[in-house]
């Protein structure tokens, strides 16, 4: 497999731009024109979040509904990176996210994406392809998002905890405003009825019901059985344990300061958020989210 190129790396944190109206990093935008041109097929699925909403576990359950059992190897020799390429990473030493996604041979192939709904290539839509969409609560995605950000050296810098608290709440973090993102493909499901939008903290509450739901919407026929297995297989612990889902493989990932699978939980934002800020977050929260329908649970 190739390798990420760390000397090219791990010398400095990327800058932070406004790119398209979103606050952006380099690696994402280098191959902006191959990304925007990505030809879609009609049975690609896109899993698409905002950053920590549950990507990896969403991708992991896709990948075991659909090869699980016809691909038994790959669940040993191929890190979940690989099966489901990030179509718009760009990163030294490895092939583009698009590419990457060109070339899978697998039929669907999965596809994930961080990209706000404006910004995914036009062909996704017009070959009308499934979307799940994986959406967390502002308060557990901000702090998921600011130990990762401390923790990868292929993101900016967050500073201390109340620094990355302001950026979040101003979306100057990467991939912008979490407010937007979760919003923008909600109300896509308006009118786009190819998408199913997910909830990190239903999947918290009970999986099978998730994975469940999640075979009614890609007419999966997978046994009850398979399904419960494949529910107890995505477990937090087993994931954690397992080097094809936990990123340990990811040399800019530092896990001494932050392992990639941390806690796993809804309401650790409690441990984080003081009474001050907590009360200016909401505050802030319902101006942002006035204008949608869009309810999310900060503790279940
Ligand atoms: S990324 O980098 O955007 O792809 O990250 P993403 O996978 O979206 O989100 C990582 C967070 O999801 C948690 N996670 C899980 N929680 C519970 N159960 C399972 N199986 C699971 N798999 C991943 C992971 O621990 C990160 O959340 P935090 O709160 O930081 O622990």
């Amino acid at each position: 497999m190739e390798e990420l190129d760390l000397h090219l790396m791990s010398n400095s944190r990327p800058e932070l731009f406004d790119f398209e109206g979103i606050s952006m990093i380099h690696y994402f935008t280098d191959n902006w024109k191959n990304i925007q041109n990505f030809q879609a097929r009609p049975d690609d699925i896109l899993i698409a979040t905002y950053p920590k909403a549950g990507t990896t576990w969403v991708s992991f359950i896709m990948d075991l509904l659909y090869f699980g059992n016809i691909e038994p190897e790959r669940q040993t020799t191929l890190p979940i990176y690989m099966r489901v390429p990030f179509i718009e990473g760009a990163f030294p030493g490895l092939p583009p996210g698009a590419e990457q996604a060109d070339k899978l041979p697998t039929t669907p192939r999965l596809i994930k994406t961080h990209l706000p709904v404006q910004l995914v290539p036009k062909s996704f839509w017009e070959q009308n392809c499934r979307v799940v969409y994986v959406a967390r609560n502002a308060k557990d995605n901000a702090v998921s998002y600011f130990h990762f950000d401390r923790m990868n050296m292929a993101q900016p810098d967050p500073g201390d905890w109340n620094n990355f608290f302001n950026l979040f709440m101003n979306g100057k973090t990467v991939f912008g405003p979490w407010y937007d993102h979760v919003s923008g493909y909600w109300e896509r499901k308006m009118t786009y009825s190819n998408i199913h939008y997910m909830f990190f903290e239903d999947i918290v509450e009970d999986t099978g019901r998730e994975v469940d739901r999640l075979c009614t919407f890609l007419g999966l026929s997978t046994s009850a059985e398979e399904r419960e297995r494949i529910a107890k297989s995505v477990h937090f612990d087993a994931m954690k344990k397992n080097k094809m889902t936990n990123y340990s493989t990811v040399p800019v990932m530092d896990f001494k300061i932050s392992p990639f699978m941390r806690k796993g939980k809804v309401g650790d934002w409690k441990n984080h958020f003081t009474v001050a800020q907590n009360e200016t977050f909401d505050e802030h929260y319902k101006q942002k989210m006035k204008n949608t329908t869009l309810q999310f649970r900060t503790e279940i």
